[in-house]
């Protein structure tokens, strides 16, 4: 005799003890996945998932910071680029006490951040909350804390001989940032934050009259449980078992370069663990969306090699292990570059498609 469903969270969240199955798919947090019916929905339009979400609070205020920062940058005739870092989150409750996280520590976007602003970017830099940022990054972390740098005497607390050199060099770049005004940053937490904003940049920036680049480097969630199926309280452990039905978030790179930036040169990353899978899904990715890169990166040799992935070629940027362990080059100092001179190319080219003025 089958136990009845024992409970039921919104239709969305369901005791197993009865492998009661919901609508299309059932994947346990254990990562096994089964499909309940051949037909797999896949991900709502974006306009559905806008249309049945909830902007973050913050959205009015950064949409006034960020029209402010390009017009600025505009008028004083730098080019501006959007990079994205950190991992998003998908929260399991409304109120929320627990939430699916993203990888990422948001390493390549701080750091790509700083290659930028070396080259007179203006950068909007959106990133999750509390992850590394251009700068702080070299003492932020647990590793590196700014403790560690430090020493006390009678005299005071001064930053110990040995590291002064370096410090000095990232200290004035830091500096020379905060007068010129040329970084803007927002936090986004959740892959909803991350969605409104994103869409509310790319809207205002392709109005103004700027080529701009987005560097998307953040690692965004795939799957999300939408706001009306999810639990307004701290789900109960006493209930059982816990499945999650999660559906897919939309895919956005699509009315990103369709229609909120048409004239913009976007660059995705495509993250992969299996090296097999890797060049087939990025260029799967630049087929479906149509932008200009993707680059494509392995989750453990991220730091070290990078494949460029355009319509008419594919290369590699790979450091030596000499240049890697030895130098501690950062490979963010080769992508930037690269992409700052095929930036320049495609402005240059905007006549041949229609777009300059
Ligand atoms: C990346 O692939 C980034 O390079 C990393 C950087 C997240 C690996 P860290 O911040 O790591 O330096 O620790 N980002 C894109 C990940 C992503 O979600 N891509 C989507 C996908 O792979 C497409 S937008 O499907």
């Amino acid at each position: 005799q089958p136990i009845p469903q024992k409970s039921t969270i919104n239709g969305h969240l369901t005791s197993v003890i009865n492998g009661g199955m919901p609508e299309h798919y059932v994947r346990s947090l254990s990562g096994a996945s089964t499909p309940a019916s051949s037909s797999s929905p896949g991900p709502v339009s974006a306009e559905v998932y806008f249309a049945s979400h909830v902007a973050p609070k913050s959205l009015p205020d950064n949409a006034e910071k960020i029209r402010s920062f390009v017009d600025r940058h505009m008028h004083e005739g730098r080019r501006v680029v959007l990079v994205t870092s950190g991992g998003t989150t998908v929260p399991l409750e409304t109120q929320t006490v627990r939430f699916i996280d993203n990888f990422s520590a948001g390493t390549r976007g701080a750091t790509s951040a700083e290659y930028f602003l070396e080259e007179g970017y203006a950068v909007i830099f959106m990133h999750r909350q509390f992850s590394l940022q251009p700068y702080s990054r070299h003492y932020s972390h647990s590793r590196n804390c700014f403790l560690e740098f430090m020493e006390a005497d009678g005299d005071g607390i001064h930053v110990m001989p040995a590291y002064v050199d370096k410090m000095r060099v990232i200290l004035e770049k830091y500096r020379e940032t905060q007068k010129a005004g040329t970084l803007l940053t927002l936090d986004f937490v959740t892959v909803n934050d991350y969605l409104f904003l994103l869409r509310e940049a790319a809207q205002i920036i392709s109005k103004m009259d700027v080529h701009a680049m987005y560097y998307l480097a953040a690692a965004v969630s795939d799957f999300f449980i939408p706001a009306d199926r999810m639990s307004e309280h701290k789900i109960q452990s006493g209930d059982g078992l816990l499945n999650l039905t999660m559906e897919q978030v939309p895919k956005i790179l699509k009315p990103l370069v369709n229609d909120w930036t048409p004239k913009a040169f976007i660059i995705s990353f495509k993250l992969e663990t299996d090296e097999a899978l890797l060049p087939m899904k990025s260029l799967q990715a630049l087929k479906r969306y149509g932008h200009q890169i993707v680059i494509g990166n392995i989750l453990t040799t991220r730091k070290r090699v990078v494949k460029l992935i355009t319509h008419d070629e594919e290369s590699e940027i790979r450091l030596t292990q000499e240049e890697d362990e030895v130098q501690h080059i950062e490979i963010e100092s080769r992508i930037v570059p690269e992409l700052i001179r095929r930036h320049a190319e495609w402005i240059e080219a905007c006549g041949t498609r229609g777009e300059c003025g």
